[in-house]
């Protein structure tokens, strides 16, 4: 599954950046968010994800982000994240962004994550802005209040909303330096992280993607390698650390 071409740039590479998304963790268990499978309740994500859906429904998109939060506490990391780990420790600079909030890559052992969308252990309110540690309620009538009395609502990044700036940042210089750049797991049409594959393009990367299905970018970057992540990862890294 590692061409030739792809193992020789990554033998000569410096420097590189891995997108993540939501396919990444679909062997361990948690649900994507696009594609038939994806869907909760029939909900798209954008009607979830976006802060006007949450005053205006609290107690539902609460309900989506317990039901994530109980599949995400008792699954485990696949071999795709712990290919990444070893990826980590080879090469002289490794930048790892993800769009994931579910924490597997640190559960891995990855050490530098740039999380682009936030964490869904972390939570803050909406009106004082303190941040507030995981929340464990089972009864989704009684939504969780700070002491201000705003509500609290998870620590993530919604539709309409701007992303961290100096993780962003910190992607953006990745992206540009690399010279491998992989986009795995992702459907690549939630901006601005569906931007980073070009923009490495664009930047002279060699650009590969890894993905059950092609997506929006197949066409415009060097390589698509179709299958699940956690096979054609660690036989990538498995070539490369033999090699
Ligand atoms: C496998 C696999 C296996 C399966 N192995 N692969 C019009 C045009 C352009 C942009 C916009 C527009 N209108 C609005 C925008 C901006 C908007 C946007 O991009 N919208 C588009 C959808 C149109 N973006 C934003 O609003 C962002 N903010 C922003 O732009 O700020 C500036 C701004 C501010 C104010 C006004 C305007 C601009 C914020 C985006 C936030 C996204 N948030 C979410 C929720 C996070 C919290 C949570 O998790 O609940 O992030 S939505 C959801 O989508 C989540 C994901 O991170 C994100 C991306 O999804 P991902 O990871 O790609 O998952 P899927 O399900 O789509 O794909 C999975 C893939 O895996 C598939 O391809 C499978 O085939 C594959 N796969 N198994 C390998 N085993
Ligand atoms: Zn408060």
């Amino acid at each position: 599954m590692c061409s030739e071409r792809l193992l020789s740039k990554l033998k000569k590479a410096k420097t590189v950046a891995v997108l993540t998304g939501a396919g990444i963790s679909a062997e361990s268990g948690v649900p994507t968010f696009r594609g038939e499978e994806g869907l909760w309740q029939k909900f798209r994500p954008e009607e979830l994800a976006n802060f006007e859906a949450f005053i205006r429904n609290p107690k539902l998109v609460w309900e989506w982000y317990n039901y994530r939060k109980q599949i995400i506490n008792q699954v485990e990391p696949n071999p795709a994240h712990y290919a990444l780990v070893k990826m980590e420790a080879h090469f002289q600079n490794f930048h790892l962004i993800t769009q994931n909030v579910d924490n597997l890559h640190r559960k891995a052992g990855s050490q530098q994550i740039y999380e682009l969308h936030g964490n869904i252990m972390r939570n803050r309110c909406v009106d004082c802005n303190k941040y507030i540690d995981d929340i464990y309620f089972t009864n989704s009538e009684e939504l969780p209040v700070c002491d201000c009395g705003g509500l609290i609502r998870p620590d993530v990044v919604w539709f309409g909303e701007s992303l961290p700036q100096q993780v962003l940042m910190n992607s953006f210089f990745a992206t540009k330096n690399s010279d491998v750049f992989f986009s795995i797991g992702t459907s690549a049409v939630v901006q601005p992280a569906a931007s980073l594959p070009l923009e490495a393009k664009q930047s002279g990367a060699y650009v590969v993607e890894i993905n059950t299905e092609p997506t929006v970018i197949t066409n415009l970057i060097d390589e698509s390698l179709l299958g699940k992540a956690g096979e054609i990862l660690p036989q990538i890294v498995s070539k490369l650390l033999d090699s």
